[in-house]
């Protein structure tokens, strides 16, 4: 009787597919005894195929491992891959404390917990990884840290090399950046601008970064000095990279420069909307800034999300570069996350986490939330149609007049600064 009841049981568990997964972890049988193990005629997937979070080597989320800038750009064959990480170890243009050459290496290794077989984003009710899109741990680009004009360079090539061919089930892969400090963004977004012209930011980060270079103030200054962490965005819109108007910050609370607003004029002009940090905790809360940010961003045009992991409260983040207090906490900047579902988003990364500063992973596990709720956003907006690239193209195209006809990179060179020029003569 007692058996029969057992025998219910596991053909009641067996046959649920809610349940499936468990088919090939005998809860109910003894294995001690491994010669019994030959009963089952296990395959070696069986036997190997699985792994605990904490062993084996490190990708993102024990995702397959490519190194993606390997992958011949010319192939006509589509890449292995929709959806990608990749790091960016670069930690030369801060102002501050450095450290973030190690975010990659810190983020991936917070990633451990994740993975498809325990990737369901409940919050989204989707596994992201087990989807329409294929992932892939596209590796580091290798990026030099003695001379920034050339590290400027390799990170335009890459970017330029990474979208050259078709991804597996979409026009155009999508790619998942772990910085690196905040200067990645601008050879993120000169990639991403030849693919589908200019492109709305929304940027989460306790600080501006839309000073102009001249904003640190010193006698001394060279060309490739005005390339910084703080002055990437005043950049990406002197290039014509982002929208004239639309871009957002979420997350404010820098102290500005000087005696005025002149620093707030000066991002005006650059394209952005500020919400600050005390605004979630002002009457509307948390759900008001959300409101706010999907009442500004278009919902037909192509979206890229930076997150400065600084936007975060030192309490949330400590192990970064330049800590501001009186931040948002990691439940918050999830909850924001999750609700910008159905936004365009063609890009997004994951900045400024400084392992070095780190205490007990707080940071780095941080950052590897983060970039998983990023890459829930990326399923969420479907496969990247040519349609969608090719109408942003025509409306870039209509407000830029006679410079439609160049590329980005036609378009810097035109330039009258001529260090943009030599910098972008890849
Ligand atoms: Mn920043």
């Amino acid at each position: 009787m007692k058996l029969a009841l057992l025998q219910l049981l596991l053909t009641v568990a067996v046959s649920s597919s809610a349940h499936s997964i468990n088919e090939k972890y005998h809860a109910y049988k003894d294995q001690s005894d491994i010669s019994s193990l030959q009963a089952d005629s296990p395959s070696l997937d069986d036997l190997w195929g699985s792994f605990w979070a904490y062993q084996g080597i490190q990708s993102f989320a024990h995702l397959p491992y490519q190194q993606c800038l390997q992958l011949d750009p010319s192939s006509s064959e589509p890449l292995p891959y929709d959806i990608a990480v990749i790091g960016v170890p670069f930690d030369t243009a801060v102002s501050y404390r450095p450290g973030t050459r190690f975010g990659p290496q810190g983020i991936r290794s917070a990633s451990m917990r994740q993975d498809k077989w325990r990737g369901f984003n409940y919050r989204a009710g989707i596994n992201p990884f087990d989807n329409w899109a294929e992932f892939m741990d596209c590796g580091d680009i290798p990026i030099t840290p003695m001379d920034n004009t050339l590290a400027l360079k390799q990170m335009q090539l890459a970017y330029k090399q990474l979208f050259k061919r078709k991804a597996k089930n979409s026009e155009v892969p999508r790619y998942l950046s772990l910085g690196g400090d905040h200067s990645i963004l601008l050879p993120v977004l000169q990639g991403l601008y030849e693919t589908y012209g200019e492109i709305t930011v929304l940027h989460f980060d306790s600080h501006l970064d839309t000073w102009a270079p001249d904003k640190y103030p010193s006698f001394w200054s060279s060309n490739t000095s005005e390339f910084t962490h703080g002055s990437m965005l005043w950049l990406a819109h002197q290039h014509g990279l982002i929208s004239q108007e639309n871009n957002m910050h979420v997350g404010l609370r820098t102290r500005i420069s000087g005696n005025g607003w002149d620093d707030f004029n000066e991002d005006n002009e650059v394209g952005f909307k500020r919400i600050f940090a005390d605004e979630l905790i002002d009457s509307e809360g948390l759900k008001g800034v959300v409101q706010k940010v999907l009442d500004i961003l278009p919902k037909d045009k192509p979206i890229y999300i930076s997150v400065d992991i600084d936007v975060l409260d030192p309490s949330a983040a400590p192990g970064t570069g330049t800590m501001e207090v009186g931040g948002m906490t990691s439940r918050e900047l999830i909850y924001i996350l999750r609700k910008l579902k159905g936004l365009n988003i063609v890009g997004a990364d994951v900045v400024e986490v400084s392992p070095p500063f780190d205490i007990a992973d707080i940071t780095v596990t941080a950052g590897a939330q983060i970039a998983y709720e990023l890459m829930t956003l990326m399923v969420e907006a479907g496969p990247v149609t040519k349609q969608f690239i090719e109408s942003n193209k025509k409306v870039d195209t209509a407000n830029v007049g006679e410079d439609l006809r160049l590329t980005a990179l036609d378009r810097i060179i035109k330039s009258e600064r001529d260090y943009q020029l030599d910098m972008m003569s890849i």
